[in-house]
This record gives C-alpha cells, sequence and structure tokens, in this order.
C-alpha cells in the first residue's frame, strides 16, 4: 500500500506512535510518505521506502496566525498528485483530521481514503474546548476510518461527541526484541553512585502530567529509603517543578536529564516508573517502561489500567493520592521479590500484549477493510 501518514514531529506520544508505525510499515514493504511541519525526531536516518515531506508554512503580514492547516491540506494535494498514495492517515485529530478531509475534497477523489487516529488530548483537552468541538466532531465523521488507542478513548469520543460510527480500538505498541537483544546495561552508578534506588518519570511537563505529585511522592520515599529520581522531558511546568525540588530540599537527589529521543537506555536503570497523571489516554511511556521491566505507580485513570494491571504489573491508586502511591513505592523498593515478580510481568506484558508485530498487522488489516469498503 502507498500511505501518506500526517503527525506532528515533536516529543509527545502521537508523533512517536506515528514514526514507529511509518518505520514498521516501510519495513513491510509499504511506501509511507510522512508529512508534518518538520521531519519527525524518530525518523531524522534514512529508511528505505520512506519519504518525508515537510509542510511549508506559509507567512505573510496579515496573517497574524499561520494557516497549517490549509498549507496542510495543499500540501497533501501536491503530493498525491506526485506518488497517488492510496490513503491518508492521520494522527491526532487537530488539525491533521480536517485538512486530510480538504485534500481529499480539493482532489475530488472517492478512491483516496482519510483514516483518522485519535490520540487522546485532542479528544479530552483538546477536544472539549468548545470552539473546537464542531469541526472535530465533523472531521471524525467524515473520515472513512477511524482508530482509538484504547477502549477508554473510544467511549469517551463517543461519549463527548455523540459518535454513531464505529472506531476501531488499535492500542500503542513497542518493538521489544530489540530492547532485549540491547544488553547494554544502564550506568547505575553515575546518577546512585552510593546503590541507591531509582525511581523515573518522563513527559512533557503539562499541569495533565501531574509532576509535582512526582516530586511528594519522591520526597516521602527518599526519607525511608537512599533514593534518586531522574526526570526526563521538557515543558512548561518545567521550572515549576525545579523550584519545588529546591524547595523541599532535594537537588541533590534529582536529576533533571532534559529532552531524550530514545527513553530506554535511561529506562534501563529505573526501578520504579511514576506516572501520577490526571488523564492518560494510553500512557505510552508507562508501556515503554514495562517495556524494560519496570513496574509502574500511576493514577487510576483513563487508559491507564489497559496497560498496567492492579497489582501484577505496578499499582494504580487514584489520582492525587499521593501518600497512597508512596507507600506502594516504598513496598516495591523494599520487598525484593515482590519487585522482581513486578518486573518479570511487566516486560511479559509489553512482550505479550504490545508488541510491533503484534499490532502492526492490526493496522494493515484495518487499512485493507477501509480500501475495500
Ligand atoms: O499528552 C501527551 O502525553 C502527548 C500526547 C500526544 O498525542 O502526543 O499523548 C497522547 O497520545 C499517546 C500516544 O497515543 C498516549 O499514549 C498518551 O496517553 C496520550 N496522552 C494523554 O492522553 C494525556
Amino acid at each position: 500500500m502507498k500511505i501518506a501518514i500526517v503527525c506532528y514531529p515533536t516529543h509527545g506520544g502521537s508523533g512517536v506512535v506515528a514514526s514507529e508505525l511509518a518505520l514498521g510499515l516501510a519495513e513491510r514493504g509499504h511506501e509511507i510518505h510522512i508529512v508534518s511541519y518538520a521531519t519527525p525526531f524518530r525518523l531524522s536516518s534514512f529508511s528505505q521506502n520512506l519519504f518525508i515531506h515537510e509542510v511549508d508554512i506559509a507567512s505573510y503580514p496579515l496573517f497574524k496566525y499561520p494557516p497549517y492547516a490549509l498549507n496542510l491540506a495543499a500540501t497533501l494535494a501536491d503530493i498525491h498528485e506526485a506518488h497517488h498514495f492510496d490513503l491518508i492517515h492521520a494522527h491526532y485529530a487537530v488539525p491533521h483530521a480536517a485538512s486530510a478531509f480538504l485534500a481529499k475534497h480539493i482532489l475530488r477523489s472517492e478512491k483516496l481514503k482519510v483514516i483518522t487516529t485519535l490520540h487522546g488530548t485532542d479528544i479530552t483537552l483538546v477536544g472539549a474546548d468548545k470552539s473546537f468541538y464542531r469541526v472535530i466532531k465533523f472531521s471524525i465523521e467524515e473520515s472513512d476510518g477511524i482508530t482509538a488507542v484504547s477502549n477508554f478513548l473510544k467511549d469517551r469520543t463517543i461519549r463527548e461527541f455523540d459518535i454513531t460510527r464505529d472506531i476501531r480500538v488499535i492500542h500503542n505498541f513497542v518493538e521489544t526484541k530489540h530492547v532485549a537483544q540491547n544488553k547494554e546495561e544502564c550506568a547505575r552508578e553515575k546518577y546512585a553512585p552510593n546503590g541507591e534506588k531509582i525511581l523515573m518519570h518522563a513527559s512533557n511537563f503539562r499541569p495533565v502530567k501531574r509532576v509535582s505529585d512526582v516530586i511528594r511522592i519522591f520526597d516521602r520515599v527518599q526519607k525511608e529509603i537512599p533514593a534518586k529520581l531522574l526526570l526526563v522531558g521538557e515543558g512548561p511546568e518545567r521550572m515549576f517543578v525545579q523550584q519545588l525540588v529546591k524547595d523541599l530540599g532535594l537537588t541533590d537527589h534529582v536529576w533533571f536529564l532534559g529532552q531524550q529521543d530514545y527513553i530506554e537506555p535511561v529506562l534501563k536503570c529505573a526501578d520504579l516508573f511514576l506516572l501520577p497523571t490526571e488523564q492518560e489516554s494510553f500512557g505510552l511511556v508507562a508501556l515503554e517502561a514495562h517495556n524494560c521491566g519496570v513496574p509502574v505507580i500511576g493514577a487510576n485513570t483513563g487508559g491507564l489500567p489497559e496497560v498496567v494491571i492492579n497489582g501484577e504489573t505496578g499499582f494504580l491508586l487514584p489520582v492525587g493520592e499521593i501518600g497512597m502511591m508512596a507507600e506502594k513505592a516504598l513496598a516495591i523498593l523494599k520487598d525484593e521479590q515482590l519487585n522482581s515478580k513486578l518486573k518479570h510481568n511487566a516486560r511479559e506484558r509489553a512482550v505479550n500484549h504490545f508488541d510491533r508485530e503484534l499490532i502492526l498487522p492490526q493496522y494493515e488489516a484495518y487499512y485493507e477493510e477501509i480500501l475495500n469498503r
């Protein structure tokens, strides 16, 4: 098949999923055209069957805001004329699904299909903003196919937007073989020179991630056992979090590692991953932790229970219950037997349920289904 994948190029989960999907499909012989405003960070090296098209964003003194959605639609139409792809797969509804719809109609093509994958905040946060509501509902309803990354997100979309169309759930995925084969150990002693336990969190430091809860949980943990915290990512709350670390006297115990293209090397150092997020449609980062055999303590919210099995691969507790989360973290870190059971189960969960080789065929089958409908 020839597929145009539209996505954000940045470090968010939707961009990672779209990039890994593109790489996987290209490896399986499909011709993939990535369309974005920059080259997604995971796609910077050459890969056969993979074409990258950067959208030129118009600037003109009249435009207070560049009309990206229109530039994207026009680019999709241009690329289609040169490469004749079979379908556009838009990752993240805003504004990609609307641009894909427009491109299809510019081309006046019945044959060209549009599939939209809903990732989370496009529905739960942005989608709920009234100013976007009608255009998102319209783009979902007009897509030829719709997928959601969890059952939670599917149900939420149906409720929030009163959708009667079928939405196919295709979970996020990870590449599990490479992680296992790549035997190099993380240099734990760099972060924890005296054998301290290592806790970790990675996110885009947006309020929805409740990174201050991560700090407060860690504060309680390190009062009882020697521990270090590794923080990966960048975002609007980073300065605030840094100040909180200072105020709690934790500066010597917390490492800010900034943005990382691949978090597996850091995850291999971690004993425990913290994700006390307010809302999570799936929690790709929790799956990445499990893939490295790292248990997760998180919030019992959104689609996270579809990834983390409470009591088996980690513990999920009510949002904001930092006391309970700290207690569970201590229970895991103090009990070697419980820790190794959770580690084992976590890795098994990634391999048996979310391996790339299990999920990619689901996308391929869905593409075929939509093209033949
Ligand atoms: O908010 C983010 O973490 C970024 C966002 C995105 O679209 O880039 O992530 C969402 O999509 C991921 C990939 O499908 C999901 O694993 C994340 O759970 C989801 N984030 C939220 O729902 C908050």
